[in-house]
């Protein structure tokens, strides 16, 4: 079931119009019962050490999709185009244990490994699902829009009720670095200390979240709100907005609390 879920959602990705060619990676932190699910797996090679170490995911086991492969593939390659990665109980080397055929861990395994251990201690242990994926609207928002968190999720949570009901965490608008660098890897980590999703400038979208189905919600949430924003400036330009105390409201109803720094009367705190 869980790996099955994992295909599918690599499928529905690709199905979105998110993963072009290469494009997007996904991981996710295993748990006992997804762990079971793949008991032919053993030691495939020796260890790798890692350049930025996570000693808070020391003997963590972690499915991965691999460099270069394309998501509408992996449904079909499972072996070849995502793997187990173990890590060292120090959290400073991995090793393949299951898939990885002929390939590695993603290009943006840094990335991965650090915002899961920034994630895994903000939650408290519960989330467990890191996804990087190119949606069309939200990249495009980078290339007109100032480059300012604020205003990108005031925007956002403003077309929609249901964008500050899936994506409470808000998103992180993080100016462009190179991708698969330390530096952009240093840099997600570090907006997830306070944002569940960071948008990387005019490449894509890293999301967090606790399962595979709240990742996806949370990506096809914040583009649904950027495409509705899209639909009013070609219809004429957005005259009216949902106000922050109704968006506020929103996520009252729901129990949710809105990520500080982002809505008007909330006390002033620094996004
Ligand atoms: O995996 O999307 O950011 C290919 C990418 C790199
Ligand atoms: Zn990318």
């Amino acid at each position: 079931m869980f790996f099955d879920d994992f295909l599918r959602l690599t499928d529905d990705m690709a199905r979105e119009g998110w993963a072009e060619a290469n494009a997007g990676n996904l991981s996710i932190r295993l748990d006992g019962d997804a762990l079971a699910q793949f008991p032919d797996r053993q030691c495939r090679g020796p260890w790798i050490p890692l350049a930025q170490p996570v000693p808070d995911l020391g003997g963590e086991t972690l499915l991965v999709t691999a460099k270069g492969c394309q998501l509408r593939n992996v449904s079909h390659a499972p072996r070849r185009d995502c793997g187990l990665a173990e890590l060292r109980a120090d959290g400073g080397a991995y090793r393949p244990v299951w898939g990885f055929e002929g390939t590695a861990p993603t290009s943006e395994l840094a990335a991965h490994l650090l915002s899961h251990q920034v994630r895994l201690r903000r939650s408290g242990g519960a989330e467990r699902v890191i996804l990087h994926t190119h949606p069309v609207t939200l990249i495009a928002l980078c290339h007109v829009l100032e480059p300012d968190t604020r205003q990108l999720n005031r925007l956002l949570w403003g077309m929609h009720p249901e964008a500050v009901s899936l994506f409470p965490g808000g998103i992180a608008y993080l100016p462009f670095a190179i991708p698969g660098s330390a530096e952009i890897a240093r840099a997600t980590c570090e907006a997830f200390e306070t944002y569940s999703m960071v948008l990387w400038e005019y490449h894509g979208i890293f999301a967090s979240a606790d399962t595979m189905d709240r990742a996806f919600g949370m990506v096809q949430a914040a583009e649904k709100a950027a495409r509705i924003y899209q639909t009013a400036c070609a219809l004429g330009g957005v005259r009216r907005v949902l106000p922050d105390d109704a968006i506020a409201a929103v996520a009252a109803s729901l129990r949710l609390t809105p990520v500080a720094g982002i809505l008007d009367g909330e006390g002033g705190h620094g996004a």
